[in-house]
Protein backbone atom coordinates (compact mmCIF):
# COMPACT_ATOMS: atom_id res chain seq x y z
CA UNK A 1 0.00 0.00 0.00
CA UNK A 2 1.60 3.14 -0.79
CA UNK A 3 1.10 6.67 1.01
CA UNK A 4 2.05 10.40 -0.24
CA UNK A 5 1.79 12.55 2.66
CA UNK A 6 1.74 16.52 1.17
CA UNK A 7 2.73 18.90 4.05
CA UNK A 8 4.62 22.10 4.81
CA UNK A 9 6.37 20.14 7.55
CA UNK A 10 8.13 17.33 6.60
CA UNK A 11 10.59 17.24 9.06
CA UNK A 12 7.77 16.27 11.34
CA UNK A 13 7.53 13.14 9.91
CA UNK A 14 11.16 12.06 10.61
CA UNK A 15 10.64 9.50 14.00
CA UNK A 16 6.96 8.39 14.10
CA UNK A 17 7.16 6.15 10.94
CA UNK A 18 10.33 5.18 10.56
CA UNK A 19 10.44 3.31 13.55
CA UNK A 20 9.02 -0.20 14.87
CA UNK A 21 6.50 -2.02 12.89
CA UNK A 22 5.87 0.45 10.29
CA UNK A 23 9.48 0.59 9.55
CA UNK A 24 9.40 -2.64 9.06
CA UNK A 25 6.33 -2.80 6.54
CA UNK A 26 8.26 -0.19 4.64
CA UNK A 27 11.30 -2.43 4.67
CA UNK A 28 9.68 -5.75 3.10
CA UNK A 29 7.93 -3.67 0.93
CA UNK A 30 4.44 -3.99 2.11
CA UNK A 31 4.02 -0.42 2.41
CA UNK A 32 5.58 2.65 0.56
CA UNK A 33 5.65 5.87 2.55
CA UNK A 34 6.60 9.16 0.67
CA UNK A 35 6.67 12.85 2.38
CA UNK A 36 6.26 15.81 0.20
CA UNK A 37 6.79 19.68 0.88
CA UNK A 38 4.12 21.93 -0.52
CA UNK A 39 5.96 24.41 -0.63
CA UNK A 40 7.86 23.28 -3.30
CA UNK A 41 4.92 23.68 -5.59
CA UNK A 42 4.66 27.32 -5.15
CA UNK A 43 5.87 29.17 -8.25
CA UNK A 44 6.39 32.79 -6.90
CA UNK A 45 9.27 34.44 -5.78
CA UNK A 46 8.65 33.71 -2.23
CA UNK A 47 7.30 30.33 -2.41
CA UNK A 48 4.06 31.83 -0.90
CA UNK A 49 1.65 28.76 0.48
CA UNK A 50 -1.08 30.99 2.68
CA UNK A 51 -2.79 33.86 2.34
CA UNK A 52 -5.15 36.42 3.96
CA UNK A 53 -9.01 34.98 3.70
CA UNK A 54 -11.59 36.67 1.45
CA UNK A 55 -13.96 38.06 3.38
CA UNK A 56 -11.61 39.22 6.09
CA UNK A 57 -11.37 37.76 9.76
CA UNK A 58 -8.47 35.98 11.99
CA UNK A 59 -5.69 33.77 10.73
CA UNK A 60 -4.63 32.40 6.54
CA UNK A 61 -5.67 29.93 4.26
CA UNK A 62 -3.64 27.45 2.69
CA UNK A 63 -3.81 28.60 -0.85
CA UNK A 64 -5.33 26.35 -3.79
CA UNK A 65 -2.28 26.65 -6.33
CA UNK A 66 0.16 25.16 -4.86
CA UNK A 67 -1.71 22.36 -3.21
CA UNK A 68 -3.45 21.72 -6.86
CA UNK A 69 0.23 21.21 -8.56
CA UNK A 70 1.50 19.58 -5.43
CA UNK A 71 -1.77 16.81 -5.77
CA UNK A 72 -1.40 16.94 -9.24
CA UNK A 73 2.41 16.57 -9.32
CA UNK A 74 2.34 13.45 -6.57
CA UNK A 75 -0.30 11.54 -8.96
CA UNK A 76 1.46 12.45 -12.51
CA UNK A 77 4.69 10.63 -11.07
CA UNK A 78 2.96 7.64 -9.88
CA UNK A 79 1.03 6.97 -12.64
CA UNK A 80 4.29 7.42 -15.09
CA UNK A 81 6.64 4.96 -12.86
CA UNK A 82 4.41 2.41 -11.63
CA UNK A 83 3.40 -0.22 -13.90
CA UNK A 84 1.42 -2.08 -10.78
CA UNK A 85 -1.92 -1.96 -9.46
CA UNK A 86 -1.31 1.58 -7.77
CA UNK A 87 -0.76 2.80 -10.83
CA UNK A 88 -4.11 2.22 -12.69
CA UNK A 89 -6.23 3.22 -9.83
CA UNK A 90 -7.27 6.64 -8.53
CA UNK A 91 -5.89 7.17 -4.90
CA UNK A 92 -7.89 8.29 -2.30
CA UNK A 93 -7.06 11.86 -1.53
CA UNK A 94 -7.51 12.36 2.39
CA UNK A 95 -7.57 16.24 4.12
CA UNK A 96 -6.71 16.03 7.51
CA UNK A 97 -9.19 19.09 9.06
CA UNK A 98 -10.94 19.27 12.45
CA UNK A 99 -14.06 19.82 10.80
CA UNK A 100 -13.88 16.35 8.97
CA UNK A 101 -15.90 13.19 9.48
CA UNK A 102 -14.37 10.84 12.92
CA UNK A 103 -11.02 8.53 12.38
CA UNK A 104 -12.00 4.90 14.11
CA UNK A 105 -11.68 1.59 12.93
CA UNK A 106 -14.05 1.17 10.96
CA UNK A 107 -12.86 4.25 8.91
CA UNK A 108 -9.27 2.72 9.34
CA UNK A 109 -10.66 -0.63 8.09
CA UNK A 110 -12.31 0.72 4.94
CA UNK A 111 -9.26 2.16 3.91
CA UNK A 112 -6.84 -0.24 4.54
CA UNK A 113 -8.70 -1.93 1.26
CA UNK A 114 -7.25 1.14 -0.37
CA UNK A 115 -4.19 0.40 -2.65
CA UNK A 116 -3.50 4.14 -2.21
CA UNK A 117 -4.09 6.77 -0.40
CA UNK A 118 -2.72 10.84 -0.37
CA UNK A 119 -2.83 12.63 2.80
CA UNK A 120 -3.11 16.41 2.83
CA UNK A 121 -2.23 18.30 6.30
CA UNK A 122 -4.15 20.81 6.46
CA UNK A 123 -2.62 24.16 8.33
CA UNK A 124 -3.73 27.78 9.41
CA UNK A 125 -7.30 28.33 9.21
CA UNK A 126 -7.81 25.71 6.24
CA UNK A 127 -7.23 25.29 3.00
CA UNK A 128 -9.11 26.83 -0.13
CA UNK A 129 -12.65 25.51 -0.07
CA UNK A 130 -12.55 24.97 -3.59
CA UNK A 131 -9.38 22.61 -3.37
CA UNK A 132 -12.44 20.53 -1.36
CA UNK A 133 -14.55 21.10 -4.09
CA UNK A 134 -12.57 19.61 -6.44
CA UNK A 135 -9.61 17.41 -5.55
CA UNK A 136 -11.15 16.01 -1.91
CA UNK A 137 -12.35 12.81 -1.78
CA UNK A 138 -13.00 12.58 2.10
CA UNK A 139 -11.48 15.14 4.69
CA UNK A 140 -10.93 13.47 8.07
CA UNK A 141 -10.57 14.44 12.04
CA UNK A 142 -8.91 12.51 14.68
CA UNK A 143 -10.74 13.89 17.30
CA UNK A 144 -13.17 17.01 18.54
CA UNK A 145 -9.88 19.21 19.89
CA UNK A 146 -8.17 21.31 17.70
CA UNK A 147 -4.43 20.28 16.93
CA UNK A 148 -1.90 22.87 15.26
CA UNK A 149 -2.06 20.90 12.24
CA UNK A 150 -2.38 18.08 10.25
CA UNK A 151 0.61 16.55 10.64
CA UNK A 152 -0.04 14.40 13.95
CA UNK A 153 -3.43 13.31 12.39
CA UNK A 154 -1.82 11.82 9.25
CA UNK A 155 0.32 10.31 11.34
CA UNK A 156 -2.18 8.72 13.46
CA UNK A 157 -3.94 7.78 9.97
CA UNK A 158 -0.92 6.44 8.63
CA UNK A 159 0.35 4.19 11.55
CA UNK A 160 -3.63 2.32 11.94
CA UNK A 161 -4.10 2.12 8.29
CA UNK A 162 -0.83 0.68 7.51
CA UNK A 163 -0.78 -2.07 10.36
CA UNK A 164 -4.10 -3.63 8.82
CA UNK A 165 -2.45 -4.00 5.76
CA UNK A 166 -1.57 -7.92 5.10
CA UNK A 167 1.34 -9.22 6.36
CA UNK A 168 2.11 -6.00 8.71
CA UNK A 169 0.95 -7.93 11.84
CA UNK A 170 0.26 -11.10 12.93
CA UNK A 171 -3.49 -11.95 11.61
CA UNK A 172 -4.67 -12.86 15.51
CA UNK A 173 -3.80 -9.81 16.77
CA UNK A 174 -6.13 -8.24 14.44
CA UNK A 175 -8.90 -10.06 15.24
CA UNK A 176 -8.43 -10.28 18.84
CA UNK A 177 -7.80 -5.90 19.58
CA UNK A 178 -9.65 -3.47 21.40
CA UNK A 179 -12.25 -2.30 18.80
CA UNK A 180 -12.05 -4.84 16.35
CA UNK A 181 -15.14 -6.91 17.94
CA UNK A 182 -17.35 -3.64 19.05
CA UNK A 183 -15.25 -4.75 22.68
CA UNK A 184 -11.94 -3.54 24.99
CA UNK A 185 -9.82 -5.75 25.34
CA UNK A 186 -9.42 -8.34 28.34
CA UNK A 187 -6.11 -7.44 30.65
CA UNK A 188 -2.73 -9.01 29.51
CA UNK A 189 -0.10 -10.68 32.27
CA UNK A 190 3.79 -11.92 31.74
CA UNK A 191 5.90 -13.17 33.69
CA UNK A 192 6.50 -13.20 36.86
CA UNK A 193 3.67 -14.64 37.92
CA UNK A 194 4.25 -12.51 41.78
CA UNK A 195 5.33 -9.13 41.25
CA UNK A 196 5.10 -6.93 44.00
CA UNK A 197 2.90 -8.97 45.72
CA UNK A 198 0.54 -8.87 43.41
CA UNK A 199 -0.76 -11.75 41.63
CA UNK A 200 -1.44 -13.43 38.12
CA UNK A 201 -5.21 -14.39 37.99
CA UNK A 202 -4.69 -18.04 38.60
CA UNK A 203 -7.59 -18.70 35.69
CA UNK A 204 -4.47 -17.87 33.86
CA UNK A 205 -1.91 -20.04 34.88
CA UNK A 206 -4.12 -22.89 35.02
CA UNK A 207 -4.13 -24.49 31.57
CA UNK A 208 -7.66 -24.81 31.10
CA UNK A 209 -8.02 -23.00 27.99
CA UNK A 210 -12.02 -22.91 27.43
CA UNK A 211 -11.81 -21.41 30.77
CA UNK A 212 -9.40 -18.88 30.08
CA UNK A 213 -11.70 -18.03 26.85
CA UNK A 214 -14.54 -17.24 29.49
CA UNK A 215 -12.35 -15.33 32.01
CA UNK A 216 -11.23 -13.27 28.88
CA UNK A 217 -14.73 -12.79 27.47
CA UNK A 218 -16.31 -12.28 30.94
CA UNK A 219 -13.11 -9.57 31.44
CA UNK A 220 -13.94 -7.77 27.91
CA UNK A 221 -17.78 -7.56 28.72
CA UNK A 222 -16.98 -6.13 32.06
CA UNK A 223 -14.46 -3.40 31.49
CA UNK A 224 -16.52 -2.33 28.29
CA UNK A 225 -19.53 -1.67 30.80
CA UNK A 226 -17.02 0.25 33.29
CA UNK A 227 -15.28 2.39 30.96
CA UNK A 228 -17.41 2.31 27.50
CA UNK A 229 -20.62 1.42 27.94
CA UNK A 230 -21.65 3.14 24.51
CA UNK A 231 -19.70 0.85 22.69
CA UNK A 232 -21.61 -2.11 24.94
CA UNK A 233 -24.79 -0.66 23.17
CA UNK A 234 -23.27 -0.52 19.96
CA UNK A 235 -22.20 -4.19 19.97
CA UNK A 236 -25.47 -5.55 21.24
CA UNK A 237 -27.15 -3.50 18.66
CA UNK A 238 -24.66 -5.15 15.81
CA UNK A 239 -25.61 -8.83 17.31
CA UNK A 240 -22.16 -9.42 18.38
CA UNK A 241 -23.16 -10.47 22.07
CA UNK A 242 -24.01 -14.02 22.02
CA UNK A 243 -26.96 -15.36 24.76
CA UNK A 244 -23.69 -16.29 27.31
CA UNK A 245 -22.75 -12.78 27.00
CA UNK A 246 -25.97 -11.40 27.79
CA UNK A 247 -26.44 -13.75 30.48
CA UNK A 248 -23.34 -12.39 32.40
CA UNK A 249 -24.30 -9.02 31.73
CA UNK A 250 -27.31 -9.26 33.41
CA UNK A 251 -25.39 -9.98 36.30
CA UNK A 252 -23.43 -6.95 36.31
CA UNK A 253 -27.42 -5.37 36.36
CA UNK A 254 -26.70 -4.43 32.40
CA UNK A 255 -29.66 -5.67 30.04
CA UNK A 256 -29.93 -4.45 26.48
CA UNK A 257 -33.27 -1.80 27.19
CA UNK A 258 -32.25 -0.81 30.15
CA UNK A 259 -29.19 2.18 29.26
CA UNK A 260 -27.16 2.62 31.79
CL1 LIG B 1 -7.07 16.28 11.24
N1 LIG B 1 -6.33 18.63 12.16
C1 LIG B 1 -6.24 19.55 13.11
N2 LIG B 1 -5.64 20.71 12.86
N3 LIG B 1 -6.76 19.40 14.33
C2 LIG B 1 -7.36 18.24 14.58
C3 LIG B 1 -7.48 17.23 13.63
C4 LIG B 1 -6.94 17.45 12.41
N4 LIG B 1 -8.15 16.20 14.19
C5 LIG B 1 -8.43 16.57 15.42
N5 LIG B 1 -7.97 17.81 15.66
Amino acid sequence: MRFDILTLFPAMFDGPLTESIIKRACQAGLVTIDVHNIRDYATDRHRTTDDAPYGGGAGMVMKAEPLAAAIHAVIAARTATLPDATATQEPHVILLTPDGELFSQAVAQELARQPWLILVCGHYEGVDERIRETLITRAVSIGDYVLTGGELAAMVLTDAIARLVPGVLDAESIVEESHSDGLLEYPHYTRPAVWEQLNVPPILVSGHHGEVARWRRQQQLQRTLQRRPDMLATAAARGLLTPDDLAFLKTLGWSIDAKI
